[in-house]
């Protein structure tokens, strides 16, 4: 049997890709596919110099680089399980992450180590490593010193290569079992029915500690043997200048916003650009229809998230239309079904349900959880609600789940609502996402006093802040003499939206 190693696949393209350009950096020297594959096998033999072992997780919240990359690719090469963290997660935040993922090794920022350490130790992690040239612990000090060939683990197709945390209902993070089939089967599907090609390169924005950034782009991208251009984060106006060069971009909706908010942005622009690729949040059709305007370009929408990658995508060929977010990617299964499981007609509106090999195996240690995210023959429970046309076009029309996606990152406001209840002067909370026209959705907290004080509005948000990550604390906070409530006593959000749906609006 052949090697199920996702990098087993990934590496017979880099070595056949040779002497071409796998990344140029901006700023930065260019790396070629024989250069990376050097750096991994650093890498990979760095990690096993460690004692990393089949199965270890390696937990990793560093800034976006090619040091990045190359952990990446390391951790799949020696068999481990990539754990990535979003950088704008405080300390309290990892504590968590760690204390669940029990991993064998701690890779962060050097301005991340003092903070870390005692987390992980207390955890029983073997070690911390900064992701620095020097000084202690450096992993890329560790990595340079080692040899540039290493072999690939053998791994099976159902073995875990990626441990991705994503909130539940319930506030608590839960790790999505990404395994190294979950990951090829993807990507090569992506890379077919996107029609990649020869001469395609990628202009890179996307953080990479999500399944978009780090996944859906890279993975294409290399089995593509495709030049990256890789910027560090999303700036409208560098990607502006660079969208000449490149052929292939994939962003969130703010991205496609800021880029139409910026005036120089044009057809001009977008000459060379066969493929701008949309998803993580629902585009709006305007945006959709402004950006044709505007360009001639129609952005190619597709669906997905973090258990399933991506699950439905508009036809390259055919009609890319608005609103919708196109069919079930080849072996894969959608159906509507009601909350009891009745599956439903085709133009009912349920909650939409996948099957195929991109779903994943389940949340990290949770077996009951995992239970009630799957319907007896195998479908996984998205919690979108959603619409199937008799032709089998997607359109998702709302969500079951109680979740806000800020500008492409996700917000459960339960977990919001717990850390204000929890400070003084707050009664009770009610978090909720309201229009905003930059991040799609904006955070807003509703709160009543305790005890009759009146805390300040930002004073709530700067204790937030401390807690919790940036893009998670509510952009407003209204205090009210009491939540709305229907007779079961439960907060009627729907009524709180309603009075706040404005206050983002230009
Ligand atoms: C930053 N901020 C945000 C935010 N990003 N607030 C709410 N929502 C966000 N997404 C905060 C900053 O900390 C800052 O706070 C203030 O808002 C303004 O920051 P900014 O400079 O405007 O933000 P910027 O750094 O430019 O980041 C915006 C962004 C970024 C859109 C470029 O958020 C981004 O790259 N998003 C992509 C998310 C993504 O990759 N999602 C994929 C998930 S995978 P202050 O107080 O300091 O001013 C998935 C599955 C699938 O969902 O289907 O793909
Ligand atoms: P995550 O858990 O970060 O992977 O986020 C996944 C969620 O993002 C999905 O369950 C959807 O709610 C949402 N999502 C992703 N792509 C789209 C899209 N194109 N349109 C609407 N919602 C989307």
């Amino acid at each position: 049997m052949g090697n199920a190693n996702l990098y087993s696949l990934l590496e017979e393209r880099f070595l056949d890709a040779g002497e071409a350009i796998a990344f140029r950096p901006v700023p930065g020297e260019p790396l070629s596919y024989v250069g990376l594959c050097a750096q991994v096998a650093r890498y990979a033999n760095a990690l096993e110099a460690e004692g990393v072992a089949l199965g270890d997780r390696i937990t990793v919240q560093i800034e976006k680089s090619l040091d990045n990359v190359f952990l990446y690719l390391a951790t799949l090469k020696v068999g481990a399980v990539y754990q990535p963290l979003n950088t704008a997660y405080t300390a309290a935040e990892v504590d968590y992450f760690i204390s669940d993922a029990k991993p064998s090794l701690v890779v962060c920022d050097p301005s991340r180590a003092e903070s870390l350490s005692p987390i992980a130790a207390q955890h029983g992690v073997k070690a911390v490593h900064t992701m620095a040239p020097s000084g202690e612990g450096s992993l890329q000090d560790l990595a340079a010193n080692q040899p540039s060939d290493h072999t690939t683990a053998m791994r099976a197709s159902d073995d875990l290569a990626g441990l991705l945390y994503t909130s539940g209902t319930t506030g608590r993070s839960k790790g999505a079992m990404i395994t190294h089939d979950n990951l090829s089967s993807n990507a090569l599907a992506l890379h077919r029915i996107w029609h990649f090609q020869a001469g395609d390169v990628l202009l890179h924005a996307l953080p990479i500690f999500h399944v978009h950034g780090l996944y859906v782009a890279l993975n294409t991208a290399f089995l593509n043997k495709s030049e990256i251009i890789w910027l560090q984060k999303f700036d409208a106006n560098q990607v502006l200048s660079l969208l000449p060069e490149a052929t292939v971009m994939m962003g969130v909706p703010t991205f496609y916003t800021r880029l139409l908010a910026t005036a120089a942005f044009n057809a001009e622009a977008c000459r060379n650009i066969r493929l701008f690729v949309s998803g993580s949040a629902p585009m709006l059709a305007e945006t959709h229809v402004e950006f044709e305007g505007r360009t001639g370009q129609r952005i190619l929408e597709r669906y997905g998230m973090t258990e399933a990658g991506m699950i439905t995508s508009n036809p390259y060929d055919g009609e890319r239309r608005a609103g919708t977010v196109g069919y079930a990617l080849p072996d894969v299964s959608v159906r509507i079904a009601a909350e009891d499981g009745t599956v439903l007609e085709p133009g009912d509106i349920g909650v939409l349900e996948a099957k195929g090999p991109n779903i994943f195996s389940g949340y990290w240690q949770m077996p009951e959880k995992t239970a009630e995210e799957f319907r007896p023959d195998g479908y996984f429970i998205t919690g979108d609600m959603a619409q199937i046309e008799p032709d089998g076009r997607v359109t998702i029309v709302g969500r079951s789940k109680d979740l806000i996606i800020s500008g492409g990152f996700n917000v459960y406001p339960k977990e919001v609502e717990t850390e204000l209840d929890d400070m003084p002067g707050v009664g009770e909370s009610a978090v909720i996402g309201v229009p905003h026209p930059d991040f799609g959705e904006g955070v807003v907290a509703v709160i009543t006093a305790q005890d009759g004080q009146s805390p300040e509005e930002a004073d709530i948000i700067s204790a937030l802040s401390e807690r919790l990550a940036k893009f998670k604390v509510p952009k407003r906070v209204f205090q009210h003499a009491e939540l709305p409530r229907n007779a079961m006593g439960k907060v009627q959000k729907a009524e709180l939206r309603a009075k706040y749906g404005e206050i983002f609006k230009a």
